[in-house]
């Protein structure tokens, strides 16, 4: 089955090898429009790739030969596909727009509650918004500060960054993640307790890190308003653990819930879009949800041949497959998206950075590339060279919007330009021959050529706006799905991250206590004598 199923990759990269990007490019003019396709306000053109027809036949053959279509359909309908959690993965229910939708898992149709949440959200919203919700002082908020970490926090983050034009600007949004003590006590400079809203977005209300900024939060409202009572105006959480939210001292009528079946880092369609949704709006926010959706139909729906998602998982496969890419770029033209990359890294890395297949064996192949970016033009200036001219081969995904919130001059016309060349750049480099054409002196040919053959997509949308945004997230989610289903790995569990927080409560108790164990390592050992020493304990 393995060997049946790589034979299709061996004969892609095979095919794949014989020709340069240029020389596709010189033998068929028209090989742009044959290599485009365009979904839910987005075209995706992956020409610029080392691939043609024969290529792509053969990764839609490993595609189909891993069963692709019918995994896609046991996800929207709710199987327990994340095994090791004994979870359904359910995040395309949070945004599914259709009228009447049925959802069920364990036998219960989910949609219900979907809407119920959303409507109390909404309902929330709107009382933050209008200033009908006050706090304990009478006033009304001005500072919502979002307490949450990785999933419950890189999402909230990038997004509302990402819709900042779409957001009330009279309200100031912070989002603290870190347990290191000055992500809180700088935030809480910059913000006035009697105007301020706490949210605390956390699935288990266990996590270390949360907890412990909740708590500090907590405090400091008592102590600036000089009752409990406070905190029941200024806290709110956001939660699948109605016993611990409670525990917190948070009314559970002031809890947004969500469900085990959606995952951390694929739960900004749910309630931990909270703050999201104080900021743009329930009206964007339902707009966001609506692209998710549409990129959730077409996923469902396109023939693996027309599907953005399949095909940019299908690239990621050849590069990192066939050629041994290590990395993958993600380079957003567009300001509003500067944690874009950031925010994928987690999703792509916890989701597939795996070893162990489903039946619990060794893989035999490389998993998740490592993911990083940065906006362009600012890394043209930093780690470009590397792309262009280093020895290693990154695969890279350009993300432009035709039009900009904010038109000054020709500075959009300069960015764009920059996009559009870096691929053109890439894929195509320049010759020692052109060099010389150009009067280069000979001694400095061999530095200023560039090989080309470098390959990139582009995603390009009319406008950066609430539904492009959600169709965006969902092509990348869905990518790193489909990668999952081909490496047969699973992608919903993350036990790679339970080791390091398990070492740090017993390293804690060593750095508190009186009478240290230390029953570490030599290294653990010195380290947390060093601390000590330094701290005076
Ligand atoms: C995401 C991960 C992880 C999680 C955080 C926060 O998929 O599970 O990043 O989101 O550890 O967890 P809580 O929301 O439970 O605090």
């Amino acid at each position: 089955m393995i060997t049946e199923k790589w034979a299709h990759l061996d004969a892609a990269m095979v095919a794949s090898s014989r020709k340069t990007i240029k020389e596709l490019f010189a033998e068929d003019p028209d090989r742009a429009g044959k290599f485009t396709l365009e979904a839910a306000g987005w075209m995706l053109d992956y020409s610029k790739n080392r691939i043609d027809r024969e290529v792509m036949k053969e990764l839609f053959a490993l595609a189909r030969e891993s069963n692709l279509e019918t995994e896609i359909e046991r996800m929207f309908t709710g199987e327990k596909i994340n095994a090791t959690e004994n979870r359904a993965v359910l995040h395309t229910a949070l945004r599914n727009c259709e009228k009447d939708a049925k959802v069920v898992v364990d036998g219960k149709d989910v949609m219900p509650d979907v809407r119920a949440v959303l409507e109390a959200m909404g309902d929330f919203s709107d009382s933050v918004r209008k200033g009908t919700w006050k706090g304990y002082t009478g006033k009304k908020i001005k500072y919502i500060v979002n307490i949450g970490i990785g999933g419950s926090d890189l999402g909230p983050v990038m997004a509302n960054l990402a819709l900042k034009p779409y957001s009330k600007r009279n309200l100031k949004f912070h989002f603290v993640s870190n347990v290191d003590s000055t992500h809180l006590a700088e935030t809480l400079r910059e913000v006035k307790a009697a105007e301020t809203l706490f949210i605390v977005a956390s699935k288990t209300f266990t996590t270390q890190e949360t907890m412990s900024n909740a708590e500090a939060a907590r405090s400091w409202l008592i102590e600036k308003l000089g009752s409990k009572d406070a905190v029941a105006k200024h806290f709110v959480a956001v939660s699948t653990a109605a016993g611990e939210v409670a525990a917190f001292g948070i009314d559970t009528k002031n809890m947004f819930g969500f469900w085990d079946w959606v995952g951390g880092r694929y739960s900004l369609p749910s309630a931990i879009g909270l703050s999201l949704m104080i900021a743009v709006g329930r009206k964007n926010y339902a707009r966001m949800l609506k692209g998710y959706w549409k990129m959730d139909r077409h996923f469902r729906s396109a023939k693996l041949e027309r599907n953005l998602p399949v095909v940019l998982a299908l690239l990621g496969i050849l590069y990192s497959n066939g050629y041994g890419a290590e990395s993958y770029c993600v380079l957003p033209y567009d300001q509003y998206l500067a944690r874009f990359p950031a925010y994928l890294q987690q999703m792509d890395m916890e989701s597939n950075g795996k070893s162990v297949d489903r039946d619990g064996n060794p893989v035999e192949c490389l998993t998740g590339p490592i993911e990083w970016g940065e906006p362009g033009t600012n890394g043209q200036h930093a780690f470009y060279q590397l792309i262009h001219q280093g020895t290693r081969l990154i695969p890279c995904d350009f993300i432009g919007c035709c039009r900009t919130h904010n038109p000054i001059g020709d500075l959009h016309d300069k960015l764009m330009a920059n996009l559009f060349a870096q691929t053109e750049a890439l894929a195509f480099g320049k010759t020692a021959e052109e060099c010389r054409a150009e009067g280069v002196d000979e001694k400095l040919v061999p530095f200023k050529t560039f090989e080309g053959n470098r390959p990139t997509n582009t995603l390009l949308c009319d406008e950066l706006n609430p539904e492009t945004f959600g169709a965006l997230v969902a092509l990348y989610e869905h990518k790193i799905f489909v990668q999952g289903i081909i490496w047969n790995i699973y992608s919903f569990d993350q036990w790679g991250v339970q080791l390091g927080k398990v070492l740090a409560k017993g390293v804690l108790d060593d750095l508190t206590a009186d009478k240290p164990s230390m029953r570490h390592d030599s290294s653990t050992n010195q380290l947390i004598a060093r601390y000590r020493k330094a701290i005076g304990r």
